[in-house]
């Protein structure tokens, strides 16, 4: 068999050899995220097949030695042989580099994976792939492995069988089964809730496809989930409004093309305050927005200000109400197809095709106008409008008061942050920010740190929580009014990065339920209000030590209950101090523990789910009881694990 497929595969196997050395170039990392990523790019093209409309339903069940199976219930990978390459098309997908399951450039160009590489990076980066096709009665198997030769040279992604015919069978699908190679990765363990969170999404966006995970790994018991949704993006923006209280009770939605780019929305208003849009390109989240988001706020500011003319809500002598008024309590998901997709931004989730922000523009725009026009549409475009009025009025009100804080504190000539102590350093680059729960432990703060690059703000008492609130009401704030002029930036629609004065925005709370709360507040309002600063990775949690062990004069910290037992253990006659609260470290303690960036553990507050940070969110900081009951009651245990995870759905990462 091995003379087979010698002289051919020469060429292909150099390919995925290439993968192997630098798998960091085709899969981003070999860490956690490098190792979903394998997943997704063989989720992708089984979400193909169904976005083709040839599939319905798509399984993914995580094994006990750690290997993955996707399947789906579509037409089989071709098994015909490829007619320039002579090979099957299973085997073309899975040695070619890039072929990636595209045969052609047609009806299958739309598919998802971040960096679209394909199966055959997967093949490269796993012990053993198994190829299972279900096709016209038969079925056809082939199986791949990576290995060791005996000259101690790895070979990568090689058949290790051709592809067989099997039997009869009545099934139709493709089925692959792939082991994560350990020699590459990091941990081949894969996430359940990862996993959960990522299929819920796909099946948000891709209407009436059953998502299944089935988790087996753990002895005797089986975890499953199911998602179906056949109101797609529209069940979505239900689900983000849950807890909320919608304007109207359905989401309204569009769907259309233009230019070979197919668009769809949905949006509903809710009668808070804040904004939420999801976008989506080839059902890639694009967190940092760009064109298509763009030409859909242009178009819904444009029709809106339309209607608002049209029926007599703007006069003539009025000024056009702003995108912002309109977008006030709106939750939407966007979601575009399109080929040859242009990521740009920090973490390349930015769109950057000018051709999107066109399509997305003109559908949006002839689509919402005729909802909004419709006469049956009457009472929420009336809604829509009347919520954009009051929210132009009290941004007109949020102005004046603004100015006439101005001026006062231009007469007093009183610096506003009067309990800032800034650092000597002028290197934004550099500073640090931390904002600190209490005054004693502010105090102490001060006395600690190193004055050339770290600032102190204490807080006193528990912040206002800014969900719910307008933004006016936030900027009468005393405790958010010092935060904002601190930090440099500006707020909302007037944030501008380049006026950052700290690289670092440390957030230092108590380890108990009170901290947790504060903790939450404050990253509630940099969420709300200068998300850019999350997203660009400048807020961090400071962490503090739960516990002092002393023994004689040696004095050890520990931040977990893992860390105090591998301390302890086999210790004896020690003394343990356990630390309720940053004020009973002594300034010298806090510098060492907490904040001298030689020893510290800072959290870093990382955004890579919008979806579900406005979930927890709108969910733990809103005004209606029952969700948050159910909430908690689901994660609650306030442990230290757990009250991190009060910033995390904002996710975290530590960072040295
Ligand atoms: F690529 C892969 F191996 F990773 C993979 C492919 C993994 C999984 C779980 C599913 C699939 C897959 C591919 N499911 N369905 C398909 N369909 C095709 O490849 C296919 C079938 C028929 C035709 C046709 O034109 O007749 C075209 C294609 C691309």
């Amino acid at each position: 068999m091995a003379g087979e497929y010698s002289v051919k595969d020469i060429k292909v196997l150099e390919g995925l050899e290439a993968v192997r050395a630098r798998p960091g170039m085709y899969i981003g990392s070999t860490a956690q995220r490098g190792l979903h990523h394998m997943l997704w790019e063989i989720v992708d093209n089984a979400v193909d097949e169904a976005m083709a409309g040839f599939a319905d339903t798509i399984k993914v069940t995580l094994n006990r030695d750690n290997s993955i199976t996707v399947d789906d219930n579509g037409r089989g990978i071709p098994v015909g042989i490829h007619e320039k390459l002579g090979i099957s098309g299973v085997e073309v997908v899975y040695t070619k580099l890039h072929a990636g399951g595209k045969f052609d450039d047609g009806s299958y160009a739309y598919s998802g994976g971040l960096h679209g590489v394909g199966a055959s990076v997967v093949n490269a980066l796993s012990r053993f792939v198994i190829v299972e096709v279900f096709t016209n009665g038969r079925e056809y198997r082939q199986e791949f492995h990576s290995y060791e030769n005996s000259e101690g040279k790895m070979v990568s992604g090689e058949p290790k069988t051709p592809l067989l015919e099997i039997g009869r069978t009545r099934k139709r699908g493709t089925k692959v089964t792939f082991l994560p190679d350990d020699r590459v990765f990091e941990s081949i363990v894969v996430s359940f809730d990862i996993v959960s969170k990522r299929l819920r999404e796909l099946s948000y966006l891709n209407r009436g496809t059953k998502f299944i995970v089935e988790d087996n790994r753990s002895r005797g018991e089986t975890k499953s989930k199911e998602f179906l949704y056949n109101g797609g993006i529209c069940d979505f923006v239900k689900e983000l409004n849950i807890g909320k209280t919608p304007l109207y009770p359905e989401p309204i939605y569009i769907s259309g093309s233009s230019g070979g780019i197919i668009v769809e929305a949905s949006m509903q208003h809710c009668d808070d305050y804040s904004e939420c849009i999801l976008s989506y390109v080839n059902n890639i989240p694009t967190t940092e927005g760009g064109t298509h988001e763009t030409g859909f706020k242009t178009a819904i500011t444009k029709v809106l200000n339309d209607y608002c003319r049209r029926v007599g809500v703007l006069k003539a002598k009025d000024n056009s109400l702003s995108g912002d008024d309109f977008r006030e309590g709106l939750t939407a998901v966007l979601s575009i197809r399109m080929k040859n997709v242009q990521f740009e931004g920090q973490t390349k989730t930015r769109l950057g095709n000018t051709e999107a922000k066109m399509a997305v523009e003109i559908v949006t725009q002839e689509l919402l106008s005729a909802y909004i026009e419709d006469l049956k549409n009457a009472d929420v475009a009336n809604c829509i409008a009347d919520k954009a009025i009051k929210a132009a009025k009290a941004k007109e009100a949020a102005r004046k008061a603004k100015n006439l804080a101005r001026e006062k504190s231009k007469l007093e000539n009183a610096p506003l942050v009067g309990k800032l102590s800034s650092c000597t350093g002028r290197n934004a680059e550099e500073n640090e920010l931390f904002i600190v729960e209490g005054d004693s432990a502010g105090g102490s703060a001060k006395q600690g740190r190193d004055r050339r690059f770290q600032a102190i703000l204490p807080l006193r008492g528990k912040p206002l929580n800014v969900e719910k609130k307008q933004i006016a009401h936030v900027m009468q704030n005393e405790e958010f009014r010092s935060i904002i002029t601190a930090v440099g930036t500006g707020i909302g629609s007037d944030f501008t990065i380049g006026t950052l004065k700290y690289n670092k925005v440390i957030i230092l709370s108590d380890a108990d339920q009170d901290g947790a709360h504060i903790r939450a507040i404050l990253l509630t309002f940099f969420y709300r209000y200068m998300r850019q600063l999350i997203i660009d990775g400048h807020v961090y949690i400071g962490m503090p030590p739960l516990y002092k062990v002393q023994k004689g004069s040696e004095i050890r910290y520990a931040y977990s209950d893992a860390e105090l037992s591998s301390i302890t253990k086999g210790m004896k006659g020690y003394t343990l101090q356990r630390y309720k609260g940053l004020g009973e470290m002594n300034p010298s303690q806090l510098w060492e523990t907490t904040m001298n960036p030689e020893n510290r553990t800072l959290i870093r507050v990382t955004l890579d789910d919008i979806a579900d940070a406005e979930r927890m969110i709108t969910v733990l900081m809103g005004d209606k009881v029952p969700p948050r009951r159910e909430y908690i009651s689901e994660h609650a245990d306030f442990n230290r694990e757990d009250s991190f995870s009060g910033r995390t759905d904002i996710n975290g990462g530590i960072d040295g």
